[in-house]
């Protein structure tokens, strides 16, 4: 592509992104343990002709868990993974045996992962740091064996109680990364070259619109040993709503940054529109993104004059701090920090009170919007069905089972 190409003859494009390990939105089946039978079993033996009731309980089934590991960085391991089963739990015995309990099934997600019903839409849970243990789906209790049930006036009972029946969902599981700063431009806007120049990351930087295909991280360091950790993501244009160029799908990775940095390169015609743009597509994309707070940052200013500059800086937005940066020369780069670590610092603007005080809404899916985005992340998978016999009794207070049972 051209290297003057601008986001106005962009906005016609649609990229296709090719196979990438960056998964950040999959669609899993998770189905618990259903409970095991209890036993109806009669003690028998040689000289012993009443033995009386001596069947054990069945074991529960086994529950389904998501855990935050912060060894995962995407979701690409349950890309090729997408059925979790725990396992049944056994069925009682004679002589009061007790069934084995079903082991559970834990689905590892890298911090950040947000859930949802993929049948309804609605926002299930989300797994924030490392070591985190939410009980997504319960195994179903074991029945009680007839043993438990003899009393004074029923002393050999025939009847056991059947365990209670597992629980399935089809969920998505979508990754929003965690991060203070998220960097909100336009292609070519020097994102990465800034990211790269404060922190350790490396991404891939070149001189042409949609260089960097998926979200990285970096943690720039502050002065007094302290840092915060900036989101560099791929681009947005004019547009993107509707699916140009990227679309939104990577803006979900701000939806958590405490703050947002708009770039646009100070060589821009008109920096306040498109500025206005760019809001416009995070609006559209999630309202309660502009509530963040914002930074702008005019980018490549080695290429404009001093008196350039002064000019530019009457007719920028005045409802945000703006500083003039170049990434290349350093120009402006420590007041940008400082303007960061002081809008960062504000109260009520930290990561940390935004996860734990629960100030983050999550929003059900939009069920109209839902099948046109599952359709663009290739999503395609077939709900397995549930076994026809396991989908029995669902009360656990039926005692149906009248046959002898071991
Ligand atoms: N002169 C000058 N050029 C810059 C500056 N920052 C970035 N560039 C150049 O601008 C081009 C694009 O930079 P990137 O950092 O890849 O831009 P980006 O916003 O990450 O672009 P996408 O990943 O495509 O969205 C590269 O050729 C950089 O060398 C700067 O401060 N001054
Ligand atoms: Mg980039």
């Amino acid at each position: 592509m051209p290297s003057d190409t601008t986001h106005e003859s962009l906005s016609g494009i649609f990229i296709f992104m090719p196979d990438s390990n960056f998964v950040d939105y999959v669609k899993i089946y998770c189905r618990s343990g259903k409970g095991g039978r209890g036993s109806m079993h009669l003690h028998r033996a040689k000289y012993q002709p009443n033995g009386g009731p001596d069947g054990g309980d069945g074991g529960r089934g086994g529950n389904v868990y998501l855990r935050g590991n912060h060894n995962y960085w995407t979701l690409l391991h349950l890309k090729y993974n997408r059925h979790v089963y725990a396992e049944h739990g056994g069925d009682g015995g004679k002589d009061k045996c007790h069934g084995t309990d079903g082991k559970d099934q834990y689905i590892d997600v890298p911090c950040g992962t947000v859930v949802y019903n993929a049948d309804t839409g609605k926002y299930v849970c989300d797994v924030t740091y490392d070591g985190q243990v939410v009980m997504l789906l319960k195994g179903g209790r074991g029945g009680l064996g007839n043993f438990q049930f003899r009393t004074a006036t029923n002393q050999a009972p025939r009847y056991a109680q059947p365990g209670e029946p597992m629980q399935e969902m089809t969920i998505i599981l979508e990754l929003k990364l965690l991060a203070d700063v998220g960097l909100v431009g336009f292609p070519n806007a020097g994102k990465s070259t800034l990211l790269s120049s404060l922190s350790s990351a490396r991404p891939k930087i070149a001189n042409y619109p949609f260089t960097t295909l998926e979200p990285s991280l970096g943690i720039v360091a502050y002065r007094d040993q302290q840092s915060f950790v900036m989101a560099d993501i791929p681009g947005i244009i004019e547009g993107a709503a509707e699916g140009k160029g990227l679309g939104l799908r990577f803006l979900r990775h701000i939806e958590r940054n405490s703050l947002l940095l708009f770039m646009v390169p100070g060589d821009t015609d008109d920096i306040k529109r498109e500025y206005e743009i760019l809001l416009d597509e995070l609006r559209r994309f999630n309202p309660d993104l502009l509530d963040k707070h914002r930074v702008l940052a005019v980018t490549k200013c080695d290429l404009l004059d001093d008196e350039l500059i002064d000019m530019l800086r009457e007719s920028l937005p005045d409802d945000l701090p703006v500083v003039f940066i170049s990434a290349v020369t350093g120009l402006g780069i420590q007041q940008l920090k400082d303007v960061l670590w002081s809008e960062l610092n504000n109260e009520s603007n930290k990561l940390q009170d935004i996860v734990s005080e629960e100030k983050i809404v999550h929003r059900d899916k939009d069920m109209t919007r839902f099948s046109s985005e599952m359709a663009a992340e290739g999503e395609d998978i077939i709900v397995a069905e549930a076994d026809e016999e396991e989908s029995g009794s669902d009360d656990i207070g039926d005692f149906d089972d009248e046959e002898e049972y071991i």
